[in-house]
């Protein structure tokens, strides 16, 4: 087995705007964050994905940059960030940036340039085409409502924007923009980061000619088509021979749009591009008509199907990443598990254990790890994310959704759900800052909460810390070939893993009905290595399974 630190780690996402604020401005920072790195070690994990801290007017909380070597003001300055990255270093904790090179804000300087003239040497930095027919230059959409393109009137052109209006894409076409990227990623690699997690890094080759996309069964615009384009496999073996391959990284792509076989290619074994991707087919299940904007639930069987098929066909070819939650999803708790009080508690430790036990690099999403769950947003002027807020607005005026249903989607699948302030104990705003916090604090904070956690032996943090330490012993976990048993059950996802002539067997009831499992000869004798309820010894033969009950069987 290719045996890599980045492959027996667990990552930590941090969402810096709702971590932790250190000056009371309500806003999370990075003295806040190394304040919390003691929790962080004592989580066990091994590497921080850091979403971004750069300069930024925020239209899109820091997705939108407007200065790669720069700290945005509200986080702190270059001083914080190097304290920071000495802290967690010190804590044998790698860190790995977020780096966002699609777009930039429209407020960096190369835009502020680009726009100024036809002819102004950074023009062809972004993507400026005339209007067709005296309209946008094509059909696309944009991911965050309305068109793709915006139109320019100081040179009278358009410029493309695959997400907000403040977000210009980079012409990745251009070489002096990938050697900008680059050097600033060097930049970055030579202070003593560890890594990148790319930001739509699957979209930055777009297709020949620009053509119109297909529009979707009652959408607005077409679909742009941006995803795994014609040279984005050359733009990141470039990438790979001038800065990755340079220093002990690990890399992780986030691929909108990416399937098995582009997965192959971008985290391929040989290490030509990427360590992994996030791939998108688990957590886009059950869209509807206008995409996430759904009240759909996924069905497990779906749910085993797609996460089989990314366990089975990446084996011994490419690196999986694992996760059910991140800053743009819902709660994963509340998304695919029971967030009711009566089984919040198992059913988070049961989605952990399903997860955790899988072939790849779990990645836990602030938050998570307390069984933190969607929040209640009772009115338009509370959220805070341009997608929902942008997608209210457009769905309700085109007359294709009700307000009232438009609302309850935005409460099920809204990313402001995942932003809400991580709750540190029972004190005012959940102790996550001493001022007012820029979006609102979950209302279970007083019981659900990293104090009152860390003291409960049977909470679901030290449910995840268990998991986390797990893998620090279990090669098994890490590297053991992984197959689904009873692909047609509604109700459990079982599966093995098996290293050599050791096996794990994963149990886990997805449902609140007590089921019945017949668990294979081959573990008879097994242990019970790690359980969300007390058992008394393990055996093979028919058992039930309780409520969300995980169980993991080790054979000796
Ligand atoms: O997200 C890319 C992306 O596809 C998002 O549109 C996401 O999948 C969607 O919001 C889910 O509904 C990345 C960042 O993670 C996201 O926070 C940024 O808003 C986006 O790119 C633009 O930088
Ligand atoms: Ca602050």
């Amino acid at each position: 087995m290719d045996k890599k630190w980045w492959k027996e780690a667990v990552v930590y996402q941090i969402y810096p705007r709702s971590f932790m604020d250190s000056n009371g401005d309500g806003i999370g920072d990075l003295n806040g964050i190394t304040s919390r790195l003691d929790y962080l070690k004592d989580l066990g994990v091994d590497v921080i994905w850091l979403s971004p801290v750069y300069q930024s007017p925020n239209d899109d909380n820091g997705y939108d940059i407007s200065d790669y070597r720069a700290i945005m003001q509200e986080f702190g300055t270059m001083e914080d960030f190097d304290r920071m990255l000495s802290e967690m270093h010190k804590r044998g904790i790698r860190l790995v940036m977020d780096l966002v090179v699609n777009h930039t804000s429209d407020e960096h300087k190369w835009f502020v340039e680009s726009r100024k003239s036809k002819d102004n040497p950074y023009r062809d930095y972004y993507i400026w085409r005339d209007a067709k027919e005296g309209k946008e230059p094509n059909n696309w959409g944009s991911c965050f409502s309305g068109s793709a393109w915006k139109y320019d009137p100081q040179t009278e052109m358009y410029y493309l924007h695959l997400f907000s209006t403040k977000q210009p894409d980079l012409n990745w076409e251009n070489p002096a923009v990938r050697k900008e990227v680059f050097d600033m990623m060097n930049w970055w690699c030579e202070k003593g980061i560890d890594g990148f997690r790319m930001d739509v890094i699957s979209m930055i080759s777009k297709p020949e000619g620009l053509p119109d996309g297909k529009i979707p069964e009652g959408g607005l615009y077409g679909d742009s088509g941006c995803v795994n384009g014609p040279h984005v496999h050359e733009y990141l073996q470039e990438m790979n021979r001038e800065v990755l391959s340079k220093y002990d990284l690990m890399t992780v792509g986030e691929c909108a749009g990416v399937t098995i076989e582009e997965a192959e290619k971008y985290a391929s074994a040989d290490g030509k591009e990427l360590s992994m991707v996030f791939q998108f087919e688990l957590v886009d299940l059950a869209s509807g008509t206008y995409g996430k904007w759904t009240d759909k639930r996924v069905p497990l069987k779906d749910f085993k199907r797609v996460m089989t098929a990314w366990q089975t066909e990446l084996e011994g070819k490419a690196w999986n990443s694992l996760f059910l939650g991140n800053h743009d999803q819902p709660r994963c708790l509340s998304r695919f598990g029971d967030d009711s009080p009566e089984y919040r508690v198992v059913s988070a430790k049961m989605l952990a254990t399903c997860l955790h036990m899988m072939q790849g690099t779990p990645y836990v999403y602030q938050g998570d790890e307390l069984g933190m769950k969607n929040v209640p947003f009772h009115d338009l002027s509370e959220f805070r994310d341009i997608e929902s807020i942008n997608a209210f607005h457009e769905l309700t005026g085109a007359g294709k959704v009700a307000p009232d249903d438009m609302m309850r989607y935005l409460n099920l699948r809204g990313r402001d759900n995942a932003r809400t302030p991580m709750q540190w104990d029972d004190t005012a705003s959940a102790g996550f800052t001493t001022g007012t916090p820029w979006i609102k604090v979950g209302p279970d904070y007083e019981t659900v909460n990293a104090k009152n956690e860390m003291a409960d032996p049977d909470s679901v943090y030290n449910y995840y810390k268990k998991l986390i330490h797990l893998r620090k012993e279990k090669d098994i976990m890490v590297y053991g070939t992984y197959e689904l048993l009873d692909p047609e059950d509604e109700a459990l996802y079982v599966y093995t893993r098996t290293l050599g002539d050791q096996k794990l067997l994963v149990m886990c009831n997805f449902t609140k009905e007590e089921q019945e499992y017949t668990v294979p000869e081959t573990f008879a004798g097994a242990e019970v290595l790690i359980s969300n309820y007390p058992q008394s010894g393990a055996a093979a033969g028919a058992r039930k399974l309780r409520a969300y009950e995980a169980v993991v069987l080790e054979t000796k």
